[in-house]
């Protein structure tokens, strides 16, 4: 995937005055999305929040994840196991237990849970879900590393893809724990593709947004790379399509993901969706 050319989406996020000077860490003191910003999501099916966790919670997340990898914690996924391009070939090749995914991430520290029920993330959760939000542990709920050496192409895709909900309305929140770009294989998203219809055959097998299709093209060139710092955090459409390359640098890029509902959208009885738990960040609210 060729990405170099494409302008960073960047959402203007009103940020406590920062001196670069100073070295700070920025973090917004603002809980909610600017009118501007709820207009960027309707619009674009993501926006950005940047410098969303303070120092320290990031410092624990980066040092839980490396700890977490370094031992390889179960549950994890090795990219062999995915046989995405690039991704070695089997668990037994060169590289072959190259993690991709620490599953569970709620599980392995409070740091997660603290994080989203802070103000400043439940109240932009609730301004584009509701009052009443829901974090569907089923899905993401995961710790996303993108390795040196072993990493791999993920293509276009929807999130939605193989979940199951009434409606969906979902909205995800992929967490930078370290600086993301697209050659170390950070996000790439088709603004408001969240608002478009597609036919079951511009996707393949696996739900990919076919590449090769030449109908497909254009609306593929007008992706954008979204670049993010460590701390940023960026809100997105569970029907918006979005991709990432492997990771062509020599550090290992590490962001956090999990999703939320509203409380209105349950997942179908009987499906993967509704077998795991879920978590209430708004308790109390009715
Ligand atoms: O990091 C990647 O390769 C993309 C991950 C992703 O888009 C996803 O898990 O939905």
């Amino acid at each position: 995937m060729t990405c170099a050319q494409s302008a960073p989406l960047r959402v203007a996020a009103k940020q406590t005055p920062h001196d670069p000077s100073s070295g700070d860490h920025i973090v917004t003191e603002i809980n909610r999305f600017t009118l501007d910003e709820l207009a960027a999501f309707d619009r674009d099916g993501c926006v950005i929040a940047r410098g969303l966790i303070d120092r320290e919670a990031l410092r624990q997340m980066r040092e839980l994840s490396l700890d977490h990898l370094r031992r390889e914690v179960p549950p994890v996924e090795f990219e062999a196991e995915l046989h995405y391009p690039g991704a070695p070939p089997s668990l037994e090749s060169q590289g072959g237990r190259t993690v991709r995914r620490l599953k569970q991430a709620h599980s392995r520290g409070y740091v997660f849970t603290e994080w989203m029920l802070q103000p400043a993330v439940r109240e932009r959760l609730q301004q584009l879900l509701g009052p009443r939000v829901i974090c569907p542990l089923a899905h993401h709920n995961s710790i996303m590393t993108k390795q040196p050496r072993y990493s791999s192409d993920t293509g276009w895709h929807q999130d939605i893809r193989y979940w199951s909900f009434e409606r969906p309305e979902l909205v995800s929140v992929w967490i930078a724990l370290g600086e993301e770009y697209a050659a170390n294989g950070g996000l790439w998203v088709i603004p408001g593709s969240h608002r478009l219809s597609f036919r079951p055959d511009q996707f393949d097998s696996a739900k990919f947004f076919r590449e090769d299709l030449p109908e497909n093209q254009p609306l593929i060139a007008t992706r954008r790379e979204i670049t993010l710092s460590p701390g940023d955090v960026l809100f997105f459409h569970c029907l918006a399509l979005h991709a990432a390359a492997r990771n062509q640098t020599d550090e290992t890029k590490l962001s956090v993901v999990f999703t939320f509902r509203p409380e209105s959208n349950p997942p179908v009885a009987g499906s993967r969706s509704a077998a795991s738990p879920e978590m209430i960040i708004t308790p109390g609210v009715v």
